[in-house]
């Protein structure tokens, strides 16, 4: 590594399904591409490396033979994202590469944790595998899941995790809620808005938090 080489930032997208993380991702990429002349690594949490992608298939395939259980689920979500860290965000940040990420962390707190009950778990597990590495920012896109998930029903067959109960959702949308209020690296925006506002919301955050 070139120690004269300013280390990368990790800016990442969270939300519930039909949050709109497509456009947002689009609209960030290109806010990054323009402030460092450089377009940001892109990544996409469960994958992003050949390993992690083998992993995103299990993850959201139904197999009613052998169900995924809970505890699986949440360890597969993190061997996924120990390869990505270790394999494509450390080191682009190393080489003072910006990194642009679809999920992260924050998803398993809050699907893995609230939605399935098991946060303790969760939290344990995170940090005995990022051992404190986080993004330097995340957006939250937040929206009520009934809204969401009537937006996202537009697209096609759902997946396992997809076809969970609202109430799964809702247990999930208010852990992200409680875990942004404690941290200020996480922007809460209103995705319930129309997409133009949505966006306007997403750039004004951008502004504050990477160029003042
Ligand atoms: N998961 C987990 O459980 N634990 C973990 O640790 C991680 C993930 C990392 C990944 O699925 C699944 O894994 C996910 C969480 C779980 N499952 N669930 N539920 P994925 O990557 O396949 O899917 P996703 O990340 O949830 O969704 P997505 O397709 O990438 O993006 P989206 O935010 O859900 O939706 P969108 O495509 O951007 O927008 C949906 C539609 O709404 C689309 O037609 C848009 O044009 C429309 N839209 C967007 N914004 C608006 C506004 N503002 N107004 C009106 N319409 C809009």
């Amino acid at each position: 590594m070139d120690h004269s080489t300013p280390a990368g930032k990790f800016i990442v997208i969270e939300g519930l399904e039909g949050a709109g993380k497509s456009s947002a991702i689009a609209l960030v990429k290109q806010f990054l591409t323009e402030l460092n002349q450089a377009e940001p690594v892109c990544t996409r949490e469960p994958g992003g490396t050949p390993l992690a992608e083998k992993i995103r298939t299990l993850v959201k395939e139904v197999n009613h033979d052998d169900p995924l259980c809970d505890e699986a689920e949440c360890l597969l979500m993190y061997a996924a994202r120990a390869q990505l860290v270790a394999n494509v965000i450390k080191p682009a940040l190393a080489n003072g590469r910006w990194v642009l990420g679809d999920r992260h962390n924050l998803s398993s707190l809050a699907y893995q944790g609230g939605g399935r009950g098991m946060l303790p778990l969760v939290q344990a597990i995170s940090a005995a595998t990022l051992k404190g590495f986080k993004p330097d920012l995340t957006l939250y896109l937040d929206i009520p899941p009934k809204v969401g998930l009537a937006r996202a029903a537009n697209r096609g067959a759902l997946d396992r995790i997809e076809q969970q109960a609202i109430d799964f959702f809702e247990r999930a949308r208010n852990t992200y809620l409680t875990l942004a209020n404690a941290d200020d690296t996480i922007e809460v925006i209103d995705a319930s808005q129309p997409m133009d506002a949505v966006h306007r919301d997403i750039l004004s955050a951008l502004q504050r938090r990477l160029t003042a």
